[in-house]
């Protein structure tokens, strides 16, 4: 598959299966539906071997987007977390994206998705960031997208769905074909919500701001990183609605995930905001220091597989 690269092993259901035999029936519910949930989770090389980003926090995520959606996992966080761990080092890999994944399997069709059976994936790969290399110190050039955040009532952005990821795509498409590197949603009611697959954050007047999780986004576990690693370094941090403007007047505009990194953002809609700032440099310098593993005080969020 193009730009895919392919390692050993697939967790599935339970038991690592070489990658090429990792497959499902053409009838799975969810390829029909949409009725699956997942994560994005890195694995980052550090001077003690190799170390899970947040882990447990993502498989906590993992564990309230199916009960969100009535899918029933079936197994424990705790159980989950090892699966993940047994999957890194099944493929020997020294830094990796992760992608757990549970879904409707095969059996039934229609509308119900509760009598379907659920099936657990997780798969490894090497992945270099996101957006590039170039992107991380240059930034990125991002457009407010025509397409719409889904209100916090239909397909809810607090649930990491697959269905949810359709819309992200249709303005995924658009900014690509406008030029930019990046959507941002705004809501139905034009407030600022999120990139198609990062979290966003402004920086004014020295001040750090955020939309807030009832506006419609999903709780980043890097936007979370990033908040408390701003906190620590002295940076007032807030959460509040924004709008289009907030964004073209801001002195800096970041962008995080656990794909994407920390990105700068040089220009909004042509209104250029300029080269990656001193605020959003230090926090992106801090975020890559603590992921290897060369900030103590941020140990408990590394899992050594
Ligand atoms: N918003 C959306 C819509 C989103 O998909 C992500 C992660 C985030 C915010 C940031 O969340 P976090 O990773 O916990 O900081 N997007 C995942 C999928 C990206 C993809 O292209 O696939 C990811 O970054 O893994």
């Amino acid at each position: 598959m193009a730009g895919l690269p392919k390692v050993d092993y697939i967790w599935m259901d339970g038991e690592l299966v070489e990658w090429d035999k990792a497959t499902v029936h053409v009838l799975t519910h969810a390829l029909h539906y949409g009725s699956g949930v997942f994560e994005g989770i890195r694995c980052y090389a550090t001077a003690d071997g190799p170390a899970i980003f947040r882990l447990r926090d993502h498989m906590e995520r993992f564990e309230r987007s199916a009960r969100m959606i009535m899918m029933d996992l079936a197994v424990s966080v705790d159980d989950l977390c090892e699966a993940v761990k047994e999957t890194v080092r099944a493929n020997n890999l020294p830094e990796c994206y992760i992608r757990p994944i549970a879904f409707r399997g095969y059996g039934v069709m229609g509308l119900d998705p509760i009598p379907a059976p659920v099936q657990i994936v997780i798969a490894a790969w090497p992945w270099a960031t996101y957006m590039g290399e170039e992107a991380l110190t240059r930034g990125v050039d991002v457009g407010i997208s025509s397409w719409r955040q889904r209100g916090i009532n239909s397909l809810p952005p607090a649930v990491k769905a697959t269905g949810n990821y359709l819309n992200s795509s249709l303005a995924r498409i658009e900014a690509n074909r406008h030029g930019y590197n990046e959507a941002i949603l705004l809501n139905e009611e034009g407030k600022v919500c999120e990139g198609t697959g990062e979290n966003i954050f402004i920086v004014r007047d020295g001040v750090i701001s955020t939309p807030p999780v009832s506006d419609g986004i999903l709780e980043g576990i890097t936007r979370d990183s990033i908040m408390v690693i701003a906190d620590e370094l002295g940076y007032p941090v807030i959460e509040e609605s924004l709008v289009r403007t907030d964004l073209y007047a801001a002195d800096e505009v970041f962008m995080t995930g656990t794909a994407a990194e920390v990105v700068p953002v040089r220009s909004v809609d042509g209104r250029l905001i300029g080269d990656a700032g001193p605020v959003t440099l230090e926090l992106q310098k801090t975020f890559f220091r603590v992921v290897h593993g060369e900030e103590p005080a941020y140990e408990e969020w590394l899992d050594r597989v």
